[in-house]
């Protein structure tokens, strides 16, 4: 199995940052934001994007983990609808996970959404964008584009979970 980094620890933190000051830059500061990390690993790519704000801006940007599953099309088991824990209404929200692929778990998270209160505004923020979507649905802030064969297999660790922080690929 051929096994290729595309990610490391530090280019990781690069992209978080970099990211970080798009978001800024294009809300003009951060009034009104809320991240919502879609979870596992997007909820600690929030958190960690909150820290990155709170550097820059001097402000605790609110942050929130969000179970998509309930809203999932393509599964046959049923989940229950999670506990609706926090409010959007009239925020801009940026919904943040680790891989967009197909786009499918971004239009369940958008479903999901919709149980939180009604969004001024909804913007996409994932670390890698692999391609290969079956629905209308872009990111606005891209860690890396990494131009996948259907094949490939993408794994994102992080600390918070895996003990370290690398993207990698796999073939075969
Ligand atoms: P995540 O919860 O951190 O997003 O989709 C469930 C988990 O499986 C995801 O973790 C994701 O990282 C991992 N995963 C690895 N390869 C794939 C893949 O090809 N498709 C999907 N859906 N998930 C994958
Ligand atoms: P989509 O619904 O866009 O096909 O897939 C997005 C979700 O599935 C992301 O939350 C991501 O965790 C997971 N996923 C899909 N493909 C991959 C992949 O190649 N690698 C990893 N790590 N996760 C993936
Ligand atoms: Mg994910």
């Amino acid at each position: 199995m051929e096994k290729k980094i595309i990610l490391d620890e530090d280019a990781m933190r690069r992209s978080l940052t970099r990211m970080s000051h798009e978001i800024i830059e294009r809300n003009k500061g951060v009034d009104n934001i809320v991240l919502v990390g879609i979870k596992t690993r997007g909820e600690f790519l929030a958190l960690r994007m909150a820290a990155l704000i709170k550097k820059v801006e001097g402000v605790e940007v609110e942050c929130h983990a969000m179970n998509i599953q309930a809203w999932r099309d393509d599964l046959d088991e049923k989940y229950p609808l999670p506990e609706i824990d926090f409010s959007v209404k009239d925020k801009k929200v940026i919904l943040v996970d680790d891989v967009l692929f197909k786009g499918r778990t971004v239009r369940a998270a958008l479903e999901g959404i919709l149980h939180y209160g009604r969004a001024k505004e909804v913007q996409l923020a994932v670390l890698v964008d692999r391609g290969h979507r079956e629905l209308p649905i872009r990111a606005d802030y891209v860690g890396k584009n990494i131009p996948s064969s259907i094949q490939e297999t993408i794994r994102v660790k992080m600390k918070e979970s895996d003990g370290m922080d690398c993207v990698t690929i796999e073939r075969g």
